[in-house]
């Protein structure tokens, strides 16, 4: 017990295992993504770095498609098309790959793995970051689409393309084209509250709780070296060429070996504004507690979009871990050593 804690009060060493502790390895991962975790947990408990835990994590959802929408296969855009938006951060280097709006390539964190120990860029963007992945040795070019995604997106068409992304603009009721209504500067100006209401209420139907097209995770290895991963379609309907709050460092993830790590999910075009991951690793920087700086965190977008739907979990470098929500329920996974299995842990609003 007192070794126990003198490794808690002590910074992690690089380099050193700190695997005694009791608490390490550990994997969290946003909803309850039970193989997705497990897979994160056979890497980094078989002695793999919490980089390639992660992307083995990530990616075990992309080939499952979790939930039906992680990966290839989920959130058709605007035009019937899935792409991907990936992440990986090294919390030992911070160094981050990232791709957005990736077409034609399933593997979103392999290809954003890619950016990340291939080039010294942070991110690549659509078609290019597909021959990019392709070049340097993934799958494609490959149709995204599922039975599913086509279904749905002919479903929406079919009602009018309702609801979608679209603010002022016309027509109001059916498929584009769209152009602008009126002078923009001018309804700005009149309507600005009530455009802000509709535009939340009808943003709420596009990010529910049977459409978790996100998994976040976050893993501390052996080292207590931390990674985060997240790997996403965004958002359904979304215009093409949107990118999400996904391959955004400090908004769907971040990770910082002297801090922890956190990761998120929800409505990607208001949280990406906030950065609440970089927001979360940061409170727990100055000594807040996971659960206070995961609270913190989406207590500042509810303040200024009240109707917002997102959910986070920090976890500090002591593997200590909570999570926070606003507008929906929201479930995170954890395996660690004194677990026999992945444990779900569900945070109310
Ligand atoms: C996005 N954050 O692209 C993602 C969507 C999501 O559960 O998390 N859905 O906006």
């Amino acid at each position: 017990m007192l070794i126990l804690s003198k490794l808690l009060e002590s910074p992690l060493t690089l380099g050193q295992e700190v695997e005694t502790s009791g608490r390490f390895p550990l994997v969290a991962s946003t909803w309850p993504f039970l193989e997705a975790v497990r897979a994160a947990w056979r890497a980094v408990d078989s002695g793999f770095s919490a980089v390639d835990a992660v992307v083995e994590g990530c990616s075990t959802c992309e080939v499952l498609r979790c939930d039906g929408t992680v990966g290839p296969g989920g959130s058709p855009d605007e035009k019937g098309e899935t792409t991907i938006d990936a992440l990986v951060m090294d919390g030992a280097t911070m160094e981050v790959g990232a791709v957005a709006a990736m077409r034609y390539v399933k593997d979103g964190i392999r290809a954003a793995r890619l950016v990340m120990q291939h080039t010294e860029h942070t991110m690549l963007v659509g078609e290019q970051a597909s021959i990019f992945a392709i070049s340097m040795g993934l799958a494609g070019p490959t149709n995204l689409s599922s039975t599913e995604s086509l279904e749905k997106w002919m479903k929406w068409k079919k009602n009018d393309c309702q609801p979608n992304f679209r603010k002022h603009v016309l027509p109001l009721d059916s498929c584009g084209p769209y152009h602008p209504k009126g002078t923009v500067d001018l309804i700005r100006n009149k309507c600005l509250m009530a455009n802000q209401v509709e535009t939340i209420t009808r943003r709420s139907d596009h990010v529910g709780i049977d459409n978790h097209d996100t998994i976040s995770m976050a893993v501390i290895d052996k080292m207590g070296h931390i990674a985060v991963g997240t790997s996403t379609n965004g958002a359904t309907f979304k215009i093409p060429g949107r990118v999400g709050d996904g391959p955004i460092a400090g908004s769907s993830s971040y990770a910082d070996n002297e801090v922890g790590a956190c990761g998120a999910t929800g409505d990607g075009d208001i949280m990406m504004r906030f950065l609440p991951c970089y927001q979360v690793v940061e409170s727990m920087r100055l000594g807040m507690e996971p659960e206070l700086a995961a609270k913190d965190a989406i207590l500042r977008i509810a303040r200024k979009y009240p109707n917002f739907v997102g959910a986070i979990f920090a976890v500090n470098k002591h593997g200590v871990h909570a999570g926070a929500c606003h507008g929906w329920t929201f479930q995170y996974s954890v395996r660690s050593p004194e677990m026999d299995d992945v444990e779900v842990f569900t945070v109310l609003p």
